[in-house]
């Protein structure tokens, strides 16, 4: 049993691969068979990464950027037994609005899926006269019912947290430019309908530390647990060579989550191995889900990696929290509740 708990739904066929012996100070280790999904993967489709995945009826779903042969991002359903083997659908999400009708975004990347109550919900980076966020829900993977643009552009890394707080939807989103942004803190916005948003406060900044010196944005759907949300997000640096993209961990206040109580100084995972290091955009690890399971501890986190694949890699709920712990640094805009 671990001391930390998280609470959620247990997941007994978590994917999961044991900590490699001598592997000591690092708290997130690598499968070994990386990556999960390589290029080509589907008809028309050059590279699949950043993408999120759950389970769903016992097995698994995931909603998958896909780089077509045109170049435009948009994104495909999968599905999994394993949520390691994924069958992709060639077919593109076919979006409707809420009259039913056929309503595709222009492009489409950087999903994110989470379930609030009975739905689930699709988040993604959309165009809306400018990057901009989009949303979408389905009950059923058939149908995918896209709402009003939650926020003006510009803005990226939308990720809806997996249950109201204080009666109120929530999201983390990062405000942006339509370009490759070379800035950005993570902020929180509530909804009682997810149509009208507001009560915005400010969770956290950019870090001190080199490798999240440039901006920072939401990755994983927060994961609830007795020490607060557990938050894997991203952290960009600037070199002479371009950005390079690491994955951080936060720990968010239960009840005020733009609190933030701990938040690690080292990066938790950063581009060290070929298929990280090497792709259509180079040294990215780009988290954008979890599969977690309430009752034996055990996360599988799933990134994107340098831009042309899909990675993943494990930890235990006892092991990351202490180590966000351990080697918390956290900053007066951290800790403030956000309102200026
Ligand atoms: C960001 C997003 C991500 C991408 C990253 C690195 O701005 O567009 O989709 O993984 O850049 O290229």
């Amino acid at each position: 049993m671990s001391k930390v708990k998280i609470i959620s739904q247990p997941v007994p066929n978590v994917p999961w691969q044991e900590r490699p012996e001598g592997l000591k100070d690092a708290p997130v280790w690598r499968y070994s068979e990386n990556p999960i999904i390589g290029r080509n993967p589907v008809k028309g489709v050059a590279r699949i990464f950043n993408s999120a995945v759950m389970p769903y009826e016992g097995e698994f779903i995931g909603v998958f950027r896909g780089e077509q042969v045109n170049g435009i991002p948009y994104i495909y359903l999968g599905r999994s037994k394993d949520a390691i083997h994924w069958e992709i659908d060639e077919e593109k999400i076919n979006f409707v609005n809420e009259k039913g009708e056929t309503f595709l975004p222009r492009y489409a990347y950087d999903p994110r899926l989470v379930k609030v109550e009975d739905t689930y919900y699709i988040i993604w980076c959309q165009d809306f006269y400018g990057a901009a966020i989009g949303m979408a829900k389905t009950t059923d993977f058939k149908t995918f019912t896209r709402l009003e643009n939650p926020f003006l552009p510009f803005n990226r890394n939308a990720v809806l947290f997996p249950r109201k707080i204080n009666g109120n939807y929530v999201l983390l989103s990062r405000p942006s430019d339509s370009g490759h942004t070379p800035f950005g803190d993570i902020f929180l916005s509530e909804s009682p309908d997810l149509v009208y948003w507001g009560k915005h406060r400010h969770v956290m900044s950019k870090g001190n530390e080199w490798w999240q010196s440039l901006k920072i944005g939401g990755g994983a759907a927060p994961i609830e647990t007795s020490e607060g949300w557990l938050l894997f997000y991203h952290g960009v640096t600037g070199t002479c060579n371009g950005y390079v993209y690491s994955i951080g961990g936060a720990i968010l206040d239960l009840e005020q989550p733009s609190i933030v109580k701990y938040r690690c100084e080292n990066f938790i995972l950063t581009p060290e191995e070929w298929y990280e290091e090497h792709g259509f955009v180079p040294n990215v690890c780009f988290p954008c889900a979890t599969i977690h399971d309430a009752e034996s501890g055990k996360i599988a986190i799933y990134y994107g990696a340098a831009d042309s694949y899909v990675g993943l890699a494990f930890t235990e709920i006892d092991a990351i929290v202490d180590y966000i712990k351990e080697n918390s640094s956290v900053t007066s805009t951290d800790t403030e509740i956000g309102i200026r």
